[in-house]
Formats: structure tokens, C-alpha cells, sequence
């Protein structure tokens, strides 16, 4: 309750002297039940005693304080403010060891940044693929200076989701093993409108709706409509864009989409409207699975709430095909351009990890942010952000290419922390690769559009363009949940001296020190000598040789038999694994405050039980 006082005292606030407020939100995270999908109740990270998590809300110009106190108990948490660029403030970004620690239980942080940026985002845990748990609600920043103020009536904010009936821990185990050695990701339970099912939106007849959509899923992509109306896309991940109408959208997780929608002008009927998940993303499909959850606009109460006629072909709106509404183009000639190849591949511990060129993701022992500020004139070498954070140092205002060369046979979303980039050229043309287009530069997009969070097409690629125009530590990672915990994430490093003004508060500093984690050092927490990475922390070793990866998938797709090598798959997945190849978690898995150091130990190779049963191309060895 406190929050909407302290909400309505604030919006008073700017009414009356139009000067940017200070909106507050007390956030006590703590573990309550829930039963979104009728079908099972389950624990779920809530606050203050509630699930959902409350949504936050302020103006352009008002400074968001949340304090995070972590009760929990048994995990550790943090928070990440989805899409804002934090310019001054990269230590408020949220993502456990790098820019923050872990936040053990009992320990309480507080975030405290400006938004200059209008739009629809959302916060997130941003601590060892958490946040499917529950904590995850939208955030709007309203703009009084709209340019789409007149265009419309009334603003509704949807949240669209997959949904667990496991936790999270329990299935990134699952995830992360021997026993899956293919990375099929877990297929949710259900789908949720707004945390719920069977939701209704009361509407009125004549009018127009500014719907603020977000998906805060953890794996699936959803195709959005609704029957009878069409939306006209005004804004994407908080950038205003020139109107588009459609009826029908893809929104991957993370993503949000601000649409108009005018109702009818008469009240005799109402109108269900979908969320489909993209099964095509699902390794199998479990018998009674319902992948679609409806909703209905209501304009009479009293009136059905009709079944939605089943669809035959979803095909949504490309994105690409967007302007912004600042109509601002294609950006120089970059600096450099970074092409990142997105691998599924067996490592030596038999489980399927995710990379980026030959590097798997691991946390590194200090928060990145924290070793660019005690590395001195060290911080510009990329070297002592150790091997596994994929760390690139950028210039202040460089401008980069980032290449996004999509190997793998799944769709993926891709999110950069801390910027809106420009989607400059995406190809869906499947088997083609950057190498062997032959696009030119006169083929980029000339007013691309921008967002935070873009699709890669299975077996293709895109490039986006961004500008480095704040000094941070900013991660670009897959924004599908499991994926990023398996290591699909790197790292960019805008201006680190710059960094080492910025003051860290004392509580994210105390928080390091009840978690066991080191403020100063390279990424193995070496303090005297930055170049030396002994001890950093490494994913499991490369598979034996002989069987790398790609002989691997050759043999499994190729030679045997799918029987076989169903047969295969179930018999490694029985075989013993042994005590401490148990899942370690990237980053700050901290279950207990003596934990930590306990989650950068390597997991073991095991050598003799790899050959011809890992699938080395990712979860998408559909049957
Ligand atoms: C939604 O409605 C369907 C059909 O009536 C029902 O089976 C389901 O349990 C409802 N879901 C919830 C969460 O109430
Ligand atoms: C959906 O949930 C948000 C809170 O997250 C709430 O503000 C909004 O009004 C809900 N939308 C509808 C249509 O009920
Ligand atoms: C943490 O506590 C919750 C709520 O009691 C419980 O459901 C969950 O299994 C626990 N998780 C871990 C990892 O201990
Ligand atoms: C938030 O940060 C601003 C700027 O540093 C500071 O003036 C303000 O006191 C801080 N607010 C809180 C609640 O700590
Ligand atoms: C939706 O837009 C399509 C063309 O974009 C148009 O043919 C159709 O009539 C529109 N439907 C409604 C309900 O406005
Ligand atoms: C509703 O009525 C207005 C005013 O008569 C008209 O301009 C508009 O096209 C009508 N809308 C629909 C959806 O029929
Ligand atoms: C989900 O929606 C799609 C598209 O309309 C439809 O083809 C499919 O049958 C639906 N699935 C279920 C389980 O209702
Ligand atoms: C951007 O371009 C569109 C169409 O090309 C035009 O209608 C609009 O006025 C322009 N917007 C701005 C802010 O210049
Ligand atoms: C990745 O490949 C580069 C270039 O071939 C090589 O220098 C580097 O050592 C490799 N890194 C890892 C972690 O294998
Ligand atoms: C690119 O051009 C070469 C030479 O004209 C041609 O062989 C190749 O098929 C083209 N590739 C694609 C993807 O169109
Ligand atoms: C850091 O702050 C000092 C003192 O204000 C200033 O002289 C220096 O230029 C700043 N360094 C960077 C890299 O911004
Ligand atoms: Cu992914």
C-alpha cells in the first residue's frame, strides 16, 4: 500500500510543479503461492506478500528508487531494469557479477536511477535464471509529451507469459545435464494473459487503446491477436515508431509492443483475443498441452464470451519493416564489427551449453564492473575480464557492428543491456549465413528500426548497429532464460576509466561482502596482477578429442537411427552422474551465504561416457 501513496503523492507531485519526482518502491521479495493456470499451485517469488509483482510506473524525468529486500530465505536475488539505458547510473543495471553481487537473503539493496526514456520496459531478476519464478512485472514511463497524445483514449498495460509448474532450479538441473545432452529446454505448462487465464478487458464501444504489451516469459515467443480489431504499432521496446497496422504480432520474450486499438462502435458482441506460443521452439510437444491462453475484450458483461476460431496459418508482422518516429537513419560506418556465431555444442561433462564463437559464458569471480573500476589503466586491456565473460572494450561514442550468425536450428532473442540498437539487416533466408550473403552495404536498412531486444531466424542472421554513447558494462545475451544460463551471453565494456568514477553504494558493496565475492580484482579475483587469469572461472572442458561436437552431430543425425538414438539418449540419460557435476549454476549461485565460492568450481570431465550420444546442434533435434 505504502507504494501507491508514495505513487499518488509523486504524479501530485509533477502536476503541481511539473518537476521529476522521486517514485518509491519498497520491495519486500519473498516466496508466496500462486496458481496462475488453474492447474497447480505452486511457490512463486512475490513482493510484499503478493504475486505478481507490482507494476512500476513514474514520468520521463523521475528518479526510481526500489529497494530490494531480499527475504527469501534460500536464494539469492537482484533486479534488472529491462531496456533503461542507466546513462550515469551502470551500476543500477542488476545483473549478478556484472554489475552487482548476488544479493543474499536477508540482505536489502537499493536502486536509485533517473529515467529520461519513455515507454514500456519491465524489471527482472537478473540472478541465475530466476525470474520465471515470478519476479517479473512491466514498467512504464509515462511521457506528458506524447507525440501520439489525442491518438488515444485510454492505456491498457498486458503482460503475456509461458508458465512453469516446476521452479526454476529443478529444471535448469534438467537442463543442464548429462541427461540431456541434446539442450531440449523444458516445454512451459501453459501461457498466461496478464498472470492469469480467461482474463477480461472491460472496453468501451468507439474508442481507442493504447495497449502497452510485454512478454515476460522465460522461453517462449508468442503470436498475439485479436479476433475482429487490428493494432497499429506505435512504439517497440520504448522506441516511438512511425504507425504500422497488422493484425497480427510476434512478441519474443522480453520484447514489448505498444499498439493502438479502436473498438467497434457497437456493444454486440465480445471478442476473444490469443496468445499462441511458438511451438515450433519446442522440442516435443506434451500430450494435453494447451500452447494457447485467451483473453476477451468485453463491451458487454452480459453478452458470451465466444470461443476464438482457430487459425491455419499464423503469420505475424516483421518487425524489420518498421521506421521510427524520429525518422533518425542508419547510423556511420562502424568501427568494428563483431561477428558472434551462435553454437549449440556437448562439452566434456556431456551437457549441452550454448556459444558464442567458441565461448561458452561463466561468471567471472568479481563483478566485471567492479574489476574496471580497481583495474586502473588495466581496465582498456579486454584480458582481465577473463576468457568467459566474451568481453569487448569499446570507445566512448564508437560505433559497432554486431553480426549475429545464427547456427543453430531454434529461433533466438537477443537483448543488449543499456542500448536501443538499430536492426540494420536481418536475413531469414535459412542455410545462409553472413559469409556466404551476398548482401552489400546498400542493402542495409536506411531508417532501421531501433529496439532492445530483436529475433534471430533459425539457421540465418542479422546485424545490429548501436552506439556506445555511455560508459557501463553492458551484456548482450539471449533472452531465452535457459540459454543465457548456459552460457549465451558476452560482454561489452563502454569507457571503463570513465567507470572508475562512478561511486558504488555501500549496500551493493555490503552485499559482495555477506556473499563471499570479491569487489577488486581480474575476473579470477587476482588483485596484485591483472594478467594473470590462473584461476578464473571455466566452463567444463571441450569433449575428448575426436568427438567434437560436429563429428558428433554428423554421427547422431546422419548415421544412427532415430530409434537408436532415442535408445541411446535414454541410456546415457540413466547412466549414474556422479556427485559433483551436479549444475553449478553461471553466476552467483548463492543458496546460502556460504555458498559462492563452492559455484565456480569446475564441473568434472568425464571422458569415457561422451561419444555418439551428445546431439551437438542444440535442442532442436525435433522429432
Ligand atoms: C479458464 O477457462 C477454462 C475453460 O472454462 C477453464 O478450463 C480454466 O480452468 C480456466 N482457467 C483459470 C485459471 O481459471
Ligand atoms: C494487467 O496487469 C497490470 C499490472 O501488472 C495492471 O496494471 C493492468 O491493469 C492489467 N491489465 C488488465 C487489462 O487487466
Ligand atoms: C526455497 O523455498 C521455496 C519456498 O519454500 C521452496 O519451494 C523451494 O523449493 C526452495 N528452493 C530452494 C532452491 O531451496
Ligand atoms: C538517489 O541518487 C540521487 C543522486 O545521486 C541522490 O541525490 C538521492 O539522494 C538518492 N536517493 C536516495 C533515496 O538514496
Ligand atoms: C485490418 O487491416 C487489414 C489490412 O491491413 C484490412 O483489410 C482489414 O479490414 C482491417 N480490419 C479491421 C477490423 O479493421
Ligand atoms: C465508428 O464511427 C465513427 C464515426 O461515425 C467512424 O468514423 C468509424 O469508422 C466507426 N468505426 C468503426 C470501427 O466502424
Ligand atoms: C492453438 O491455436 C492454434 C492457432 O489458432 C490452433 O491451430 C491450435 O489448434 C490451438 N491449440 C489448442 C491446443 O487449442
Ligand atoms: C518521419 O517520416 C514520416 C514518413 O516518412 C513522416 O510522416 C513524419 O512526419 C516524419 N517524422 C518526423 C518527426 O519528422
Ligand atoms: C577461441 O578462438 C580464438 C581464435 O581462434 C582463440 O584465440 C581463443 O583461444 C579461443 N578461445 C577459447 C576459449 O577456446
Ligand atoms: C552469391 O553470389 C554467388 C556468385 O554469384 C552465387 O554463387 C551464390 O549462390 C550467391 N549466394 C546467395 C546466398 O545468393
Ligand atoms: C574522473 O574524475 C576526475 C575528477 O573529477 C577527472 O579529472 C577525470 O577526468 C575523470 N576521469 C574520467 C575518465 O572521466
Ligand atoms: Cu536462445
Amino acid at each position: 500500500m505504502a507504494r501507491h501513496l508514495l505513487y499518488a503523492a509523486s504524479a501530485a507531485a509533477f502536476v503541481a510543479s511539473a518537476h521529476a519526482a522521486t517514485v518509491t518502491y519498497d520491495m519486500k521479495v519473498e516466496w508466496v503461492t500462486a496458481n496462475p493456470d488453474g492447474m497447480q499451485e505452486r511457490p512463486v517469488i512475490g513482493v510484499n506478500g503478493q504475486w505478481p509483482p507490482p507494476i512500476i510506473r513514474a514520468d520521463v524525468g523521475d528518479n526510481i528508487v526500489v529497494n530490494l529486500d531480499n527475504q527469501l530465505g534460500n536464494q539469492s536475488t537482484s533486479a534488472h531494469f529491462h531496456g533503461l539505458y542507466q546513462v550515469g547510473t551502470p551500476q543500477m543495471d542488476g545483473p549478478v557479477q556484472v554489475t552487482q553481487c548476488d544479493v543474499p537473503p536477508g540482505s536489502t539493496i537499493k536502486y536509485n536511477f533517473t529515467v529520461n526514456q519513455p515507454g514500456t520496459y519491465w524489471y527482472h531478476s537478473h540472478s541465475r535464471g530466476q525470474y520465471p519464478d515470478g519476479l517479473r512485472a512491466p514498467l512504464v514511463i509515462n511521457d506528458p509529451k506524447t507525440p501520439f497524445k489525442g491518438k488515444y483514449d485510454e492505456e491498457i498495460v498486458l503482460s503475456v507469459s509461458d508458465w512453469y509448474h516446476d521452479q526454476m532450479p529443478d529444471l535448469l538441473k534438467t537442463f543442464i545435464s548429462k541427461g540431456n545432452p541434446t539442450g531440449a529446454e523444458p516445454v512451459p505448462n501453459s501461457a498466461l494473459w496478464n498472470d492469469t487465464q480467461n482474463l477480461t478487458v472491460p472496453v468501451q464501444p468507439g474508442k481507442t487503446y493504447f495497449v502497452r504489451l510485454v512478454n515476460v516469459a522465460a522461453f517462449a515467443a508468442m503470436y498475439i491477436w485479436f479476433e475482429g480489431h487490428n493494432m497499429t504499432i506505435i512504439e517497440v521496446d520504448g522506441v516511438y515508431h512511425n504507425p504500422a497496422e497488422t493484425d497480427m504480432i510476434y512478441v519474443t520474450p522480453a520484447q514489448r509492443v505498444g499498439f493502438l486499438l479502436t473498438t467497434k462502435n457497437d456493444t454486440s458482441a465480445n471478442f476473444p483475443f490469443v496468445a499462441s506460443m511458438d511451438t515450433g521452439l519446442f522440442d516435443s510437444m506434451p500430450a494435453g498441452l494447451n500452447w494457447n491462453v485467451t483473453g476477451w475484450l468485453v463491451y458487454d458483461q452480459k453478452k458470451e464470451l465466444p470461443d476464438y476460431t482457430p487459425l491455419d496459418d499464423l503469420d505475424a508482422f516483421d518487425d524489420a519493416t518498421l521506421t521510427p518516429y524520429d525518422n533518425m537513419t542508419i547510423l556511420p560506418t562502424p568501427a568494428q564489427t563483431i561477428k558472434l556465431d551462435v553454437i549449440m555444442a556437448n562439452l566434456g561433462d556431456g551437457a549441452n551449453y550454448a556459444f558464442f564463437n567458441n565461448i561458452t559464458y561463466k561468471s567471472p569471480k568479481v563483478p566485471t564492473l567492479y574489476t574496471a573500476r580497481s583495474a586502473g589503466q588495466l581496465a582498456t586491456n579486454p584480458e582481465v575480464y577473463g576468457t568467459y565473460t566474451h568481453s569487448f572494450v569499446l570507445e566512448k561514442d564508437e560505433i559497432v557492428d554486431v553480426v549475429i550468425n545464427n547456427l543453430d536450428k531454434g529461433r533466438h532473442p537477443f537483448h543488449l543491456h543499456g542500448h536501443a540498437f538499430q536492426l540494420i539487416y536481418r536475413s531469414d533466408e535459412a542455410g545462409v549465413y553472413y559469409e556466404d550473403s551476398n548482401f552489400t552495404a546498400a542493402d542495409f536498412y536506411p531508417t532501421p528500426m531501433r529496439r532492445d531486444t530483436v529475433l534471430v531466424e533459425a539457421n540465418a542472421f542479422l546485424i545490429f548497429r548501436f552506439k556506445a554513447d555511455h560508459a557501463g558494462v553492458w551484456i548482450m545475451h539471449c533472452h531465452i532464460e535457459f540459454h543465457m544460463t548456459s552460457g549465451l551471453m558476452m560482454t561489452f565494456i563502454t569507457d571503463p576509466l570513465s567507470l572508475q568514477n562512478i561511486t558504488i553504494p555501500d549496500d551493493h558493496l555490503d552485499a559482495c561482502k555477506k556473499a563471499g565475492v570479491s569487489t577488486t580484482g581480474n575476473a579470477a579475483a587476482n588483485q596484485l596482477d591483472y594478467l594473470n587469469l590462473d584461476g578464473q572461472p571455466e566452463p567444463p572442458q571441450p569433449l575428448p578429442a575426436g568427438f567434437t561436437a560436429r563429428g558428433i552431430v554428423a554421427l547422431v543425425f546422419s548415421c544412427i537411427s532415430g530409434i537408436l538414438g532415442v535408445a541411446v539418449v535414454a541410456w546415457y540419460g540413466l547412466a549414474e552422474v556422479p556427485k559433483d557435476s551436479a549444475f553449478r549454476g553461471f553466476g552467483g549461485v548463492t543458496e546460502t551465504d556460504s555458498a559462492p565460492a563452492e559455484e565456480y568450481r569446475d564441473s568434472p570431465v568425464e571422458n569415457q561416457e561422451v561419444p555418439a550420444t551428445t546431439g551437438g546442434n542444440s535442442g532442436s533435434a525435433r522429432a
